[in-house]
């Protein structure tokens, strides 16, 4: 099986995970300067904007980049185009099955990463020919499936033959550490990013992430069928709300509307949309990507060397 740095041609077995509206030129370069993959969210921007995003990106850094594709857009063929003809190192996806672009995608010499949430998904794009496959459990923040990490990867490392990147609570070296325990070749990050001095979130929902715990983040959007995890703020308990109420999806979404922007642009800690993974009460620092990468690396090895003997007695049998 191929390693996964030299699949995505990094120092770190890193991919930054997308984060719709968030994740520009400016953190993918970091990431990618620090030694992990940096990933453009082309999720909800033009073909126009995709294009001169990559193009500041390569002006910000000379390392392999990546661009995640939210294949519920309605312009994924035109960002597809995009990805082709600027040849784009690496392709990630989400939000659905990306099975009939992969073989487009690869003769453009592209690497192609789904991102997925349940076994069959996997199967079904390994069989397509992606390279690798991200595993994200219902840990992580913003669109999500129903299965946590500690019970996706080993399944689907089970089951695939190309190698399991692991994502969802996923913050720090244990993370990347139990990660590896349980058969995944890699880590995608994103909560931990949302911090990083070079990620242009407004300095409101930069707090939030910081002051979050445990118990801060929540799903919404059961009832329509496209479970989102964000902040339990005010926005988040009246979705909630309306959906104990069986409120028609209509009004949900009119609630919803521009929420995103209030969160990202504004720094709205109380209306606005902010997406985040259950990690979140771990991430209590802002500070470059870089260090972000290093850091997490570092504590691996050492929580790994420094482990505790399974065994009960603490002697081997
Ligand atoms: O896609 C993500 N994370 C995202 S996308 C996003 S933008 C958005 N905002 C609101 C509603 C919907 C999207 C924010 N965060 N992660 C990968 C992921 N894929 N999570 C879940 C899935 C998924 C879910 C159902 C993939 C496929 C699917 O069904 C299709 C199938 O064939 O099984």
């Amino acid at each position: 099986m191929e390693n996964v740095c030299e699949i995505l041609g990094t120092e770190y077995p890193i991919i930054q995970g997308a984060m719709a509206r968030i994740a520009d030129c400016h953190l993918a370069a970091a990431v990618s300067n620090g030694g992990g993959l940096g990933i453009i969210a082309a999720g909800g921007q033009s073909a126009d904007w995709l294009r001169d995003q990559i193009k500041k990106t390569r002006e910000m850094t000379d390392k392999p980049f990546g661009v995640n594709i939210m294949l519920l857009a309605d312009n994924v063929e035109d960002l597809i185009r995009v990805v082709c003809e600027e040849k784009v190192p690496v392709v990630t996806t989400g939000a659905g099955n990306p099975g009939k672009y992969i073989a487009g995608l690869k003769e453009c010499g592209i690497k192609v990463i789904p991102v997925v949430a349940n076994v069959t998904l996997a199967i079904r794009v390994a069989r397509a020919g992606a390279d690798a496959v991200v595993a994200e459990g219902t840990e992580a923040g913003g669109h999500i499936g129903e299965t946590t990490t500690m019970a996706l990867v080993p399944q689907m490392a089970d089951a695939v033959d190309i190698p399991v990147i692991a994502a969802g609570g996923i913050a720090d070296g244990r993370g990347i550490a139990a990660a590896y325990m349980l058969g995944a070749k890699g880590v995608q990050v994103g909560t931990r990013f949302l911090v990083a001095d070079e990620c242009i979130v407004a300095d409101g929902y930069k707090n939030a992430i910081i002051k979050a715990k445990d118990s801060s983040t929540v799903a919404t959007g059961r009832s329509t069928g496209h479970p989102v995890r964000i902040i339990k703020n005010k926005l988040a308990k009246k979705i909630l709300s309306l959906e104990a109420q069986n409120a028609p999806e209509e009004e949900i979404n009119q609630l919803c509307t521009g929420t995103l922007a209030a969160a990202v642009r504004d720094g709205d800690a109380d209306n606005g949309n902010i997406m985040s993974g259950q990690i979140a009460g771990l991430v209590n620092k802002k500070q470059p990507a870089a260090e972000i990468i290093k850091e997490m690396f570092e504590e691996a090895e050492k929580v790994y060397e420094n482990r505790n003997s399974i065994c009960r007695t603490g002697r081997s049998v």
